[in-house]
């Protein structure tokens, strides 16, 4: 059994049986066989010295235990990581930044409090998946959607907190701004409740946002200041119907006008959902060197190749799909209005996509083309790199995942830019997927890297990955998120003013962290005594 860096075997010993005491000897785990099932199975460091590995985990069965195990781990100063359900992949999955830490597996607290038809929200504790709250509403044939991420086992709270995103209307799809109100155990030890929730008997800790006084559930996200136990959740009433188009247009210079007239529909809240742009120009251009070059290019006579390619073939430059929830007669004037709109792009196409009225049968639901645009959870997205017997020997994916404006020059631009690091530094390694649109007025653009089996592919994915964040960060764009292994890097990239945002973070930590206990090094931030001058 390993040992938590600056613990000594003794009080690691004397800790482990108090941790025991408190959940039962049943969940705490210290056996080797059960400590690797914590190993993040998408690492880029797997089967290298840096690996980020866990020491042992404990799994509490309330906010009560969380409590006593943080105070515990206070006295013997254990590092504790907590997670959720520790499913995300890409992102980090169930192993901590700083290897030898202690996992806090919150999985057995994973009760749905509440589910509210008439003011659309839930309470739920950290354990509960998509699919736990889409069976819950299911079985009772609740008129309320989730909005959900790719992976549907994911946590709704690990989610949220760590700003992670879906496909329906705002402001659901945006997991963190559909939150309302927390329960939480700071670094401390003491269990405090945000927003209305600090009012004893609150009748509207779900429904209002900012309680009284300084508005604080924001420092819990992406952060390690406390274990939120519980935590609201707005959700969206069952629309009537649904229906969506697909509009097309065939010269490099179309994205400007279709971006901002997706920013001019999205912002009034005529076409109020996450968007699917696409380049369809650039798979074709997939087998074809000449096509390639000419998109990593500024040269006017290199994109009048591209654009005669795209109207002799009739391949879109840029393709996009307009979604649109509401009553039937409603979704199909807003889909008409945005079909007018777009008619002014010269040559541009609408073409009609899907349409529902919900309830739908079982027959739609097995054949709908993105399930979680109808909030129904799935686990699609890992097959990006998924293991297999027949395939390339992938272990999985990470995404490298800038902001940029929501404007076409910005989408132009940033294409060009991250595709000339990857020609440098290895194509082979990532696949850059088109900016889609998972908030209002930005892009969030994903550069899929393949995870191997191997170390060397690995490194060099590594390489580019840190060679993409110091050029994004050149170009004025930040991640919006990003895989444990790159977190300082990522932080650092926020540096204004000598980097005051780290110092302020820092402050606060040591506020209410003190001894440094929860989550060393998440998002960048280290406890006092493992930060480096
Ligand atoms: C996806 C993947 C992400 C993310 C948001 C969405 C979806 C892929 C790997 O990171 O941050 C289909």
């Amino acid at each position: 059994m390993s040992v938590p860096p600056g613990v000594s075997e003794r009080d690691f010993q004397r800790a482990i049986a108090r941790f025991a005491s408190v959940v039962g000897a049943d969940w705490v785990f210290t056996s080797d066989e059960d400590v690797a099932l914590y190993r993040d199975a998408y690492s880029p460091l797997v089967g290298e010295p840096e690996e980020k590995v866990a020491s042992a985990a404990v799994a509490p069965d309330s906010a009560e235990q969380v409590r006593e195990i943080v105070r515990i781990a206070n006295e013997y100063r254990i590092p504790l990581y907590p997670i959720s359900t520790g499913r995300n992949l890409g992102y980090g999955g169930s192993a901590p930044v700083l290897s030898g830490s202690v996992v806090l597996d919150l999985k057995r607290m994973n009760r749905i409090l509440e589910v509210d038809e008439r003011n659309a929200y839930a309470l739920v504790e950290p354990g509960v998946s998509y699919f736990d709250l889409y069976r819950h509403i299911e079985e009772r044939g609740l008129k309320v959607w989730i909005d959900c991420p790719d992976p549907g086992w994911g946590s709704v709270i690990g989610n949220a907190l760590d700003h992670g995103v879906g496909y329906t209307m705002n402001p659901y799809r945006d997991h963190w701004g559909a939150q309302c109100g927390l329960e939480v155990v700071t670094g401390d030890g003491e269990l405090v409740r945000t927003g209305m929730g600090a009012l004893p008997g609150a009748r509207t800790w779900q429904q209002f946002k900012y309680g009284f006084g300084p508005y604080l559930d924001g420092i819990f996200s992406q952060s390690n200041f406390g274990v939120v136990t519980k935590m609201g959740v707005w959700l969206m009433p069952q629309p009537e119907a649904y229906v969506d188009c697909t509009v097309e247009v065939f010269g490099h210079d179309d994205i400007i006008p279709l971006v901002d007239h997706m920013n001019y529909v999205m912002n009034t809240g005529l076409q109020n959902a996450g968007t699917n742009l696409q380049s369809p120009i650039r798979f074709a251009a997939a087998g074809n060197p000449e096509l390639r070059a000419a998109l990593a290019s500024d040269d006017p006579a290199e994109i009048a190749k591209l654009n005669a390619f795209a109207r002799e073939r009739g391949v879109p430059f840029y393709s996009n799909i307009f979604k649109f929830y509401g009553p039937e007669e409603v979704v199909r004037a807003q889909l008409e209005y945005t079909r007018r709109r777009l008619s002014t792009i010269p040559g541009a196409r609408v073409r009609d996509g899907a349409f529902y009225r919900f309830p739908i049968t079982a027959e739609q639901k097995a054949a709908v083309r993105d399930p979680q645009d109808l909030g129904i959870p799935t686990l699609e997205t890992f097959s990006i790199g998924a293991r297999s017997n027949f395939g390339p020997a992938t272990r999985g994916h990470l995404g490298f995942s800038p902001v940029i404006p929501m404007r076409g020059e910005a989408v132009i631009e940033s294409q060009r830019v991250f595709q000339r690091v990857l020609q440098e530094f290895g194509t082979d390694v990532a696949l850059l997927v088109f900016p889609q649109s998972y908030h209002p007025r930005t892009f969030v653009i994903l550069c899929m890297f393949y995870v191997m089996p191997d170390p060397k592919s690995n490194q060099a994915v590594r390489r580019t990955f840190s060679k993409l964040v110091e050029v994004a960060a050149e170009h004025g764009w930040g991640e919006y998120r990003t895989h444990t292994a790159f977190m300082d890097e990522c932080a650092a990239a926020y540096s204004f003013n000598d980097h005051a945002l780290r110092k302020l973070h820092e402050k606060i930590k040591d506020a209410v962290d003190p001894n440094g206990v929860l989550s060393a090094g998440r998002y960048g931030i280290w406890p006092k005594h493992l930060r480096k001058a």
